[in-house]
């Protein structure tokens, strides 16, 4: 059978998202870069469901690290059926507070390696019966996030770019969906240095990461271009299209500054 194969599956969304690809009987590819914590993802997964799970330690801001995961699955042989990039991450703050290079490893993580997977990976996922790509996105790939600046700008592209793939692969036997969650309970807000004010207003409206497995794999079965996750999700990316921006950026510049 045909394996899943998932960035950013060690903890959090993708660890959820395998975990629901489990509970379907799908085999799983893994990849981040913490070895450790992708064994035990892979054996808590394979202690619960009778599925194969095989792990790669990657690091996807290298510039080679999108070419090494397609490498190991032409090397053991995997077919691969579903692509789903989902690792990503944010650097929350002042543009300027942070090194070039850290802006530049975030944007090869949430950008360049999605290209690079979704590029590599194309011609193997024709060759199935049916073929999947799912791109994790953002809410705050919507709008213009003042001190979030860099990481909703890759997030607009992952958005745009899985929209138009989408369309592009019509009356094929692949589909691409976009999956734009908001505020979820994973380690997200620790890695992206997110203050005080921006945490506690998340924990009130955060959903769990299972709740947005669900809705991004359902999502991705029934071929939709693209959703957001959660009523509260939705009735801020409608207020986005209703207000002005600048209302809309001031607000978002409160929140994260
Ligand atoms: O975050 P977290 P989420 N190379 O930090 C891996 C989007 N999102 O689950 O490498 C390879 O718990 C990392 O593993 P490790 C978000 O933008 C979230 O929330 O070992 N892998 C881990 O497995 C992202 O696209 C929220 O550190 C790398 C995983 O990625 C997706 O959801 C809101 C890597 C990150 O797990 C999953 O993030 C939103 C690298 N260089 C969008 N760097 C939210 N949680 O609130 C990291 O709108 N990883």
């Amino acid at each position: 059978m045909a394996f899943v194969l998932i960035t950013g599956a060690s903890r959090g969304i993708g660890r959820a998202i395998a975990e629901t690809f489990a509970q379907r009987g799908k085999d799983l590819l893994l990849v981040a870069r913490s070895a450790e914590q992708l064994q035990e993802t892979a054996q808590d997964i394979q202690s619960r469901h009778k599925v194969q799970v095989h792990v790669l330690s990657a690091d996807l801001s290298a510039p080679e690290g999108a070419q090494q995961v397609f490498d190991w699955c032409i090397k053991q042989q995997y077919a691969v059926d579903t692509l789903v990039n989902n690792a990503g991450y944010g650097l929350s703050g002042p543009f300027e507070q942070y090194p070039l290079r850290d802006h530049l490893n975030m944007m090869q993580v949430n950008m360049n390696a999605v290209v690079e997977l979704t590029y590599l990976f194309l011609p193997l996922l024709r060759r199935q019966p049916q073929g999947y790509i799912l791109n994790i996105a953002s809410s705050a790939g919507f709008q213009a996030t003042p001190f979030l600046s860099v990481y909703a700008a890759t997030k607009s592209f992952v958005r745009l770019f899985s929209r138009g793939l989408h369309r592009e692969l019509r009356g094929t036997n692949v589909s691409v969906t976009c999956v734009n969650p908001g505020a979820t309970d994973t380690a997200f807000n620790d890695r992206a240095q997110v203050g005080k004010k921006a945490r506690d207003l998340a924990r009130k409206v955060q959903m769990t990461p299972e709740a947005v497995a669900n809705t991004a794999v359902a999502a991705l079965y029934a071929r939709k271009t693209e959703v957001v996750t959660g009523l509260i999700n939705k009735l801020g990316v409608f207020l986005v299209w209703l207000l002005p921006k600048k209302t809309i950026e001031n607000s978002a510049s409160k929140i994260y500054q």
